[in-house]
């Protein structure tokens, strides 16, 4: 083996944000910027040696060159085997799954999620555990520890090895497999739903339904899936040939960004059902025909419904949303009578319940769900589920959501981003509403009174570690909430995202547009913090 150990210097911007470490491209493609980053993750881990190893991508720009570099780094740093998904493809579920399947170590993904890709777009690297769910806080905290003092990496002096043959080779010491990026995806999906029942449906010449791939990964998992496994005819997934840059679209799936979509489901002759997924696969978007539904009232539903899937026949043991989620699953956990966790943004936060067996499912307003199946949101898993929830229950998708509605009240809810603000303008921003917490219980806007105001702190139930300043509530006495926090995700400048939600019991008022029904909420939450004044922006880049 050929080993070469080459010097370096360290990077200074590689601490992990919400998901792993995001850049633009041309910051991974920067001499030694990819390999230090990779290095700090073998220099923070420990007992992998002659382990398995899983390694994948969401297929966008630079995804190969980077596991090339990756698998002769993992070769001389005495990784046993990888399992890398072939052409370098697999979708951040996929890579929980099979690392959960084969027992593997850990795994890294190459994505930057719904991010924009190409030359000119943003490349990521995500490290992910054991159970299959991405690093918690004090892994990441480790390998960003080791980036700030790191003088040297290995890598195997080799050829590259073909990713397009299925199949296992040597490099070095090491063994590469290149595996099947849909099958054992596919088995599992399998093990959790009627796939009779969904079949029937999506034959019975009645019902249509399209999914949306964005030219991200999901396209081949959702040909394997929905045309050849469930028999929906061809042409029901759009857009499903994954491109390095994503057709040059933005592969986040929300009412902005998946147009092609939108435009099909509240077009003339819509289809009964439409979803859609980001560049890596976790997300997910689900509509009715000429209905959008909430990723929090997604989750809701899914748990209301959840015993009617083979694979959640038993129930729930409980319910986890992020924090910003709406407080939708909250009425339906009180109505089941089990626990609902509120966690900080980050699915790494629910790794830890769904590995206790505290939450059986998961959701995040940032359109993604899961489940106990990975330990990974997950945008296939979610189509699946509510089409199993459709075929047992032969509705609409909008009598479903207004029936659910009927029974626990609705929670309205928006979510306003203002991107590529000035980081030290939201930084000023979020300062001073820090400041004004102490002062706001009591205080009245027009209609509301503020009960209570913090930033939010998680103590985590299992392991009891603490993650502070976590978002800024203001909760109002009818329940109403506004929340502030800055995305650890974006890579340009900051991302202040606001929060709104009210709640409605009344069925004779949930016709409202949201933005209107939360009009006087997005008043108070520019009049608190001053976000027109302070971000030089009068109105959100993004409203979902
Ligand atoms: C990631 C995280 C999610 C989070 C989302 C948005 O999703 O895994 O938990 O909700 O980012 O985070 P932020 O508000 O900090 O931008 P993904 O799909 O981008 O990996």
């Amino acid at each position: 083996m050929d080993i070469k150990t080459v010097a370096t210097t360290p990077f200074l911007d590689q601490k992990p944000g919400t998901s792993g470490l995001r850049k633009l491209v041309s910051v991974f493609q920067k001499p030694h910027y990819l390999e230090n980053f990779i290095q700090s993750i073998f220099n923070s881990i420990e007992n992998y040696q002659g382990q398995t190893m899983i390694l994948g991508g969401d297929g966008r720009y630079y995804n190969r060159q980077a596991i090339q570099i990756i698998l002769k780094m993992a070769a001389a740093n005495g990784v046993g085997r990888v399992k890398v998904g072939r052409s370098g493809i697999l979708s951040t579920p996929a890579t929980s799954c099979v690392i959960r399947k084969y027992d593997a170590f850990g795994g890294i993904v190459l994505s930057a999620s719904h991010n924009p890709g190409g030359p000119d777009g943003d490349f990521g690297v995500k490290y992910n555990i054991a159970n299959g769910g991405p690093a918690p806080e004090k892994v990441t905290t480790a390998i960003y520890e080791c980036t700030k003092v790191i003088d040297q990496y290995k890598i195997l002096a080799a050829s590259d090895v073909d990713l397009d043959t299925l199949g296992e080779t040597k490099l070095g010491d090491m063994a590469v497999e290149v595996i099947d990026s849909v099958a054992d995806y596919k088995e599992l999906m399998e093990s959790l739903f009627d796939f009779y029942r969904i079949r029937e449906l999506l034959t019975d010449g009645k019902f249509r339904m399209c999914i949306d791939s964005m030219h991200a990964v999901t396209g081949p998992y959702a040909h394997a899936l929905f045309e050849e496994r469930l028999g929906a005819p061809s042409g029901t997934v759009l857009n499903g040939t994954p491109l390095e840059d994503f057709g040059g679209g933005h592969p986040d799936p929300n009412l902005v960004y998946a147009h092609d979509l939108v435009e099909v489901l509240f077009g003339e002759d819509a289809p009964d059902f439409g979803a859609a997924s980001d560049g890596d696969g976790d997300r997910n978007m689900i509509l009715g025909r000429r209905f959008f539904v909430t990723p929090s009232d997604s989750l809701a539903v899914l748990a209301a419904n959840a015993t009617l899937v083979p694979g959640y026949r038993d129930g729930l043991t409980g319910i986890a949303r992020s924090m910003p989620t709406s407080q939708a699953p909250d009425r339906v956990a009180a109505e089941l009578g089990i626990d609902c966790y509120e966690t900080p943004t980050g699915w790494k936060f629910f790794g830890n319940l769904l590995d206790a067996d505290k939450a059986t499912l998961c959701g995040e307003e940032s359109f993604g769900t899961g489940s106990n199946h990975i330990r990974e949101k997950d945008g296939l898993w979610a189509v699946l589920f509510w089409l199993n929830i459709l075929a047992v229950k032969q509705q609409p998708v909008e009598q479903l959501m207004r029936e659910h509605w009927q029974k626990y009240g609705r929670n309205y809810y928006s979510r306003h981003d203002y991107e590529a603000v000035d980081s030290d303008r939201a930084n000023e921003l979020i300062s001073k509403l820090r400041a004004q917490i102490p002062d706001l219980q009591g205080k009245k806007f027009g209609n509301y009174e503020v009960e209570y105001s913090d930033d939010f702190s998680y103590t985590d139930p299992v392991d009891g570690s603490v993650s502070q300043n976590q978002g800024i509530r203001i909760g109002f006495t009818d329940g109403s909430r506004i929340v502030y926090r800055l995305s650890g995700t974006g890579t340009q400048g900051a991302t202040l995202r606001i929060y709104l939600e009210s709640y409605e019991p009344d069925s004779s008022k949930h016709d409202l547009d949201p933005q209107q029904s939360l009009a006087e909420l997005i008043a108070i939450a520019d009049e608190v913090a001053q976000v027109r004044t302070l971000t030089g922006m009068d109105k959100p880049t993004v409203i979902t």
